[in-house]
């Protein structure tokens, strides 16, 4: 079938076990992605919208989100899970998932999907087939991950061993019966019973960070859940930046984010997911992805115009509303008139200002190349990576947390990330707004025990030729009343600025034990609504607050059990005396 002995028995195999109608290799050719489309409007799986190349498809309503307590890690020892993951016997779960799959396919088309995590020809590069029953998820895949012949023959050189084999499977998509499971010691990924784009594209969460962080450990480099930008100074000079926010924190908006300080620019490498690699002269990445999957709700001319200007051509959307003239809409978008009569995204019949509630999900999509953004960086398909030269670590925090602040070195900028805390959101199924630590935004990711992940972040200061510079960042600071203080979006671009400085080594910083805050004469705020107070408490630390945040830390740690890094603990013990 793909000219790989190895690989071929295991697709023989599947054939036998799930017993499709017709079998398909999947390059996503031309005319397979029409045929693919037009198979699709015929069985309802997709609509077309208007303009150029759009569609709209409507999930199950229980199939809109990630299901963390559906994911398992299913290595041969539960303590490589470690404390944050749901753990199976692996022998176990075989069998379950050996049951669920058997006939699984009968009468559906059968799609082999060889894809490509990483720029091609390089040593990021990663190979993967995934076999699945969904069409959605084979246009999907064909836009998130590289596919094609150039991957085949990428394939065939590769090391049967290396390459990641996952099976997907649409199954009844009852909630109760979904399972998404990962076999770190086989490289294998079974998904059964969701559609959802992190439960079932499976190059995504599943390979690019659960398998590649396991995969990162034994090797020596790390798989993260951080965009990737360039920013080129108003010397000219460019910077490169991975940040990790956990899901629907504002990952895309930073990424796309229009400076609005003259002579500085971003442009975009990725928005969720970076492979970061020690090179020649420090820490190098790429984004695996070949795609965006962003969050609807929210994106507006105002957020992420660039976004917005992004999805007017060859983009899936999932779960949004639909106008009478086959528009998209969703939530944050312009309003129309009351009384407009709209679909939402169930496709149940509304009108605008009913009182129904949300008309698009509230983690409605869309799915784009990333070819498709105007802001791309050049440097988006170099097989090499780029540089990065800062590190930086966010979450939504209500208190405590400064705008922005520089660790003093890289255990501190570890723990930054160790501790790292947000508010829930739509992302994941569970309560929202509800603050949970959530170490790297790796929490739900992490495919191996999270503290010898802690371990292995903080023994890259050993293999780094050079270091990048870590900081904490804050867009989602509130006032008593609750209300935002800092107006986020595009004036995320003053934080960003003082960062660069600061790798520059252009400013000053007032040292605090917490980390190297601001000088108030460094911050270029006077164009910004943003009172004075609000700026005081963005830019300093309240040594009470943070009192109570270093003991929620080390009771955090103490959750995880006996084998955090020491490193870590004595390092959040030293700042409390520090802080008196
Ligand atoms: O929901 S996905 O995992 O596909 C995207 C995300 O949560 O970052
Ligand atoms: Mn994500």
């Amino acid at each position: 079938m793909l000219g790989v002995e190895l690989l071929d028995r295991w697709i023989e195999h599947v054939i036998a076990l799930c017993n499709p109608a017709n079998v398909e290799v999947f390059t996503a050719t031309p005319e397979q992605l029409l045929t693919l489309k037009s198979r699709m409007v015929e069985h309802g799986d997709i609509e077309p919208l208007s303009g150029n190349e759009r569609w709209l498809h409507r999930s199950d309503s229980t199939d809109v989100a990630r299901m963390e307590h559906r994911t398992f890690i299913c290595s041969k020892l539960e303590s490589d899970a470690g404390p944050t993951n749901h753990w199976l016997d692996p022998q176990l779960a075989a069998k379950t998932l050996d049951g669920l799959f058997t006939d699984s396919y009968s009468g559906r088309t059968m799609y082999v999907i060889p894809y490509a995590m990483a720029p091609l020809g390089g040593v990021f590069t990663q190979y993967g087939i995934e076999i699945t029953d969904s069409p959605y998820v084979a246009l999907s895949m064909a836009m998130m991950t590289r596919v094609g012949n150039e991957v085949i023959d990428g394939l065939n050189d590769t090391n049967v061993s290396d390459v990641v084999r996952g099976i997907h499977c649409t199954g009844d998509l009852d909630p109760e019966n979904r399972w998404v499971c990962h076999f770190p010691e086989s490289r294998e990924i079974w998904s059964f019973g969701s559609n959802y784009g992190g439960n079932a594209l499976l190059g995504k969460k599943c390979h690019a960070l659960r398998l590649a962080s396991v995969i990162a450990r034994d090797n020596g480099w790390l798989a993260e859940h951080m965009l990737i930008i360039e920013l080129t100074t108003p010397s000219g000079e460019k910077q490169h930046i991975a940040a990790a926010f956990p899901s629907a924190c504002g990952k895309t908006n930073l990424a796309m984010l229009e400076s609005s300080l003259d002579g500085w620019k971003i442009r975009v490498l990725g928005d969720d997911i970076a492979w970061l690699r020690p090179g020649p002269d420090g820490l190098y990445a790429v984004n695996p992805e070949f795609g965006f999957f962003g969050v609807a709700p929210g994106t507006s001319a105002k957020t992420n115009p660039v976004a917005l200007s992004m999805t007017q051509k060859n983009t899936v959307f999932t779960n949004v509303a639909v106008t009478s003239d086959g528009n998209p809409w969703w939530e944050g978008l312009d309003p129309l008139a009351v009384g407009t009569p709209i679909l939402d995204w169930q496709g149940n019949s509304r009108t605008f200002g009913d009182g129904g509630g949300p008309l698009a999900h509230p983690n409605s999509r869309f799915t784009s190349p990333l070819t498709n953004c105007a802001t791309l960086s050049d440097s988006w398909d170099n097989p090499s990576g780029v540089r990065i030269d800062a590190i930086l670590f966010g979450g939504r925090r209500p208190t405590t947390i400064p705008l922005v602040m520089e660790a003093h070195d890289w255990t501190q900028g570890v723990l930054y990330g160790a501790s790292m805390a947000s508010q829930t959101t739509a992302a994941a199924t569970g309560a929202v707004g509800v603050l949970r630590r959530d170490p790297m935004a790796m929490l739900p990711f992490c495919g191996y025990n999270i503290c010898d992940y802690f371990g292995h972040w903080l023994a890259m200061a050993d293999i780094l030729p050079s270091l990048p510079k870590v900081f904490s960042v804050n867009w989602f600071r509130q006032d008593e009343q609750g209300k935002y203080i800092w107006p986020g979006f595009g004036t995320n671009i003053h934080a960003i600025k003082w960062i660069s400085e600061r790798i520059s080594g252009a400013v000053d910083v007032a040292s605090t034990p917490v980390g190297n805050l601001p000088l108030r004469s460094d911050l270029a705020f006077d164009d910004i609504e943003v009172t004075e107070e609000a700026i005081q408490l963005l830019t300093s630390i309240d040594a009470s607050a943070w009192a109570h945040e270093l003991n929620a830390i080390t009771e955090f740690f103490r959750s995880l059990g006996d084998n955090v890094p020491e490193k870590l603990c004595d390092r959040v013990n030293a700042i409390k005396i520090d802080l008196g």
